[in-house]
């Protein structure tokens, strides 16, 4: 065991694992179970004891040539006859019991008798023979001699079969122990029964998988599409590497580290897997989840090993993914005590970063979706020196990253990838290599011979808002509730000059909700206290319809209801937009909230902001209410459109309304669609606003 431990590389070379590992403990194990039981079944004899069995006619034999050694009767059912050394070695016969190495032998006869007074009979007898033939021939003084001389007696001996003598409880012992040491190994891997390097011997080795020069990485700079100033950012990095003269000339230092911070699905463990790629040195890659175990110290021992290991190999990169699972800040609830290995972990991680000097040729990347919850420690110069944000795309980056995606695929002329990165606001790269993927599924099952347009727009559909689900039963009362209530959400929207531009509304049930209004955002980086409240109103607009129409409101606006209050909430007490409250933000983007029960404002605030933030919705549900009752006839016409045709599109809004008046160069211009169909993003789930900078960075 010990030897393959050492031979064990101390990092999994790229995937090449070490089968051998895998048999020998288990091999080792099984040979002296195996040593055990041959023991524990012949009785712990290791000289070749063995009996024969054997017929009267023999023993006769052996009795009248004065061969017998001593008998045994056992248990009253059989005799074992040993043989005289000397007989045994010089008389052909008993061959069979002689040992190879010339020792006397334990080996024997078993004869089976019937009952035990006809062997004892017969015994006698045989002996009176043996006796009688000795003496022919003799003086009558030897006669007597002979005759009184004594005989082998036979001894009789009890003797407890295996079975009898706890055999069976020894059988049961030692297959308990066996599954014992099975599920301790288990425990151990905690993996399908291998070993590698998840196996006992190698607890505190880091986990990391090692890519290098013959380590075949198919991801490049030219895959990554989009993320440019990441990439420029990560590019660099490498050159460091690979160039490191050019920088340290003029005396500079290469920093340690670097951080790609951003939302999921938005590549950055992709970037990290093109440094693999391009970089041509050896790159370390591991999760930050692969540091933690159930043991006391292993995280600090993987993090010890996986730096002493790339310190061999410098220059090299390590990446870590998901950083915060170790890098989580310390000490925020000191009273639960459970962290402390994880404190130690990122303690470990904190000092070796420290503890090379600058130009070792080490650098590290790391990934995280929540930089503002890592340990301030982490951030400081020396260690993750640089932030490379990488964000959701825009729609040139998307329109790159569609075009990455699309390149496998067989596609119909008509594809026009300007339009679908346009109907693809707030989608990350993950989103968007989804969508690809499901339009080909889609044309497939509609058995196309290429993928057109209306799979992608169906795909981006399915995404945003869930699979459609028309096999729902929806009662007639029932359906004209959910007309109404979208076709409000319809009429407000169209009716309010900041809110989004409509693209279609739906009664077809999709994912979890019944209904939806599909809106398409503008992409903005900030957003007006205007379009905040026109928003409100819109979204509002489904309730009030129900109220206006049936005088009577429903569950089912439940979604826009919590959408609309965080909405509210984050107006009031974040970004100030309320004169009561005034120009204060209790927002606090640090994420180490000192006291984090209880909020940073007195109660008298807190009401403050509670009563001003139902004003707020109260006055936007008033306004839903008004812009309904005196549009009720075009509010009438588009309910009833809508519960025809289940889908209606922003033409038939239009021919209801007449023209937004205030939609000159607003908002996107959504008139270029190829197909009359025009499948755009909702508002109703609000999954989409995620990009335009309200919602996104509030917590909820
Ligand atoms: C439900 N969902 O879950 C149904 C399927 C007004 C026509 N009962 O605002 O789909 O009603 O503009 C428990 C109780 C969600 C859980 C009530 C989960 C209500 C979407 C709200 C359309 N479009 N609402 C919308 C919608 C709904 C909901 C609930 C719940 C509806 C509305 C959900
Ligand atoms: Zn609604």
């Amino acid at each position: 065991m010990e030897k393959q431990t050492k031979q064990q590389p101390p990092l999994r070379n790229g995937g090449n694992n070490n089968k051998r590992i895998r048999f020998n403990i288990y091999w080792v194990y099984g040979i002296l179970l195996l040593v055990f039981l041959y023991l524990q079944l012949t009785g712990g004899g290791f000289g070749g004891t063995r009996a024969y069995d054997t017929t009267w006619y023999a023993v006769d034999k052996m009795i009248k040539q004065d061969d017998v050694d001593k008998i045994l009767v056992v248990n009253n059912a059989s005799a074992e006859i040993y043989i005289k050394t000397d007989s045994v070695y010089q008389k052909p016969e008993y061959e069979k019991l002689r040992n190879a190495d010339g020792h006397s032998n334990n080996s024997f006869y078993v004869y089976k008798f019937l009952t035990i007074d006809d062997f004892q009979k017969k015994l006698e007898q045989a002996q009176m023979d043996a006796k009688c033939a000795d003496t022919v021939g003799k003086s009558p003084a030897q006669k007597k001699q002979i005759m009184e001389a004594p005989v082998v007696e036979p001894e009789p001996v009890v003797r407890k079969s295996f079975w009898e003598d706890g055999g069976f409880s020894m059988l049961l012992w030692i297959l308990f122990s066996v599954l014992m040491m099975v599920m301790i190994f288990r425990m151990f891997n905690r993996g399908p029964m291998g070993g590698g390097a998840g196996s006992v011997f190698n607890f505190g080795k880091s986990k990391a998988q090692l890519y290098d020069k013959d380590t075949r990485v198919n991801v490049t700079f030219k895959d990554v599409a989009g993320l440019d100033e990441a990439k420029e950012e990560v590019m660099e990095i490498v050159d460091f590497l690979k160039n490191p003269k050019r920088y340290t000339n003029l005396g500079g230092k290469i920093p340690k580290g670097a951080l790609l911070v951003g939302p999921p699905g938005t590549g950055k463990t992709l970037l990290a897997k093109a440094v693999a790629g391009e970089a041509q040195v050896p790159f370390f890659s591991m999760s930050g989840s692969d540091f933690v175990e159930m043991f006391v110290g292993v995280g600090a021992s993987r993090v010890r090993d996986l730096f002493r290991t790339a310190k061999e190999k410098a220059p090299c990169i390590i990446f870590i993914d998901e950083i915060d699972a170790i890098g989580r800040a310390r000490g925020k609830n000191a009273f639960t005590g459970a962290n402390d290995e994880r404190e130690n972990t990122l303690n470990q991680l904190l000092t070796e970063m420290d503890g090379f000097g600058s130009n070792s040729g080490v650098i590290i990347l790391a990934a995280t979706n929540r930089a503002e919850i890592l340990d301030k420690a982490l951030l400081r110069a020396g260690r993750f020196d640089r932030q490379i944000n990488v964000d959701l795309p825009e729609m040139e980056e998307r329109k790159a990253i569609f075009n990455v995606h699309l390149r496998p695929l067989k596609l119909a002329k008509e594809v026009d990838v300007v339009f679908l990165s346009k109907q693809t606001p707030g989608f990350s790269g993950a989103d968007i290599a989804n969508v690809c993927n499901e339009a080909a599924l889609i044309a497939a099952r509609r058995n196309k011979k290429e993928v057109e347009m209306k799979d992608f727009l169906d795909a981006i559909d399915r995404i945003v808002g869930g699979l459609e689900r028309r096999s729902k039963i929806i009662s007639p009362e029932e359906k004209r509730v959910i007309a109404y209530h979208e076709a409000g959400h319809a009429s407000v929207s169209w009716m309010l000059q900041y809110a989004n531009p409509l693209v279609k509304v739906t009664i077809v049930p999709r994912g979890k909700s019944l209904g939806a209004a599909w809106y398409l955002p503008e992409e903005r980086q900030i957003t007006t206290v205007e379009q905040m409240h026109d928003e409100m109103v819109a979204t509002l607009g489904g309730r009030a319809s129900e109220e206006v129409v049936f005088g009577r409101i429903s569950t089912g606006a439940l979604n826009d209801l919590e959408k609309v209050t965080k909405q509210a909430y984050a107006m009031v007490a974040y970004f100030g937009m309320n004169k009561e409250v005034g120009t204060l933000s209790y927002y606090d983007s640090t994420g180490e909230q000192e006291y984090s029960f209880g909020k940073p404002y007195s109660e008298k605030t807190s009401e403050l902001i509670d009563k001003e933030v139902r004003k707020m919705v109260d006055a936007a549900y008033e306004e839903a209410k008004e812009i309904l009752t005196s549009n009720r006839s075009k509010l009438d016409q588009l309910a009833k459109l809508l519960m025809d045709k289940e889908v209606i599109f922003r033409e038939d809004v239009e021919a209801v309304f007449g023209p937004r008046f205030f939609d000159e160069g607003g908002g996107p211009e959504t008139s270029s669609n190829p197909e009359s169909e025009n499948h755009e993003k909702e508002g109703a789930e609000g999954t989409v606003e995620a990009n335009n900078g309200q919602s996104s960075d509030v917590p909820a």
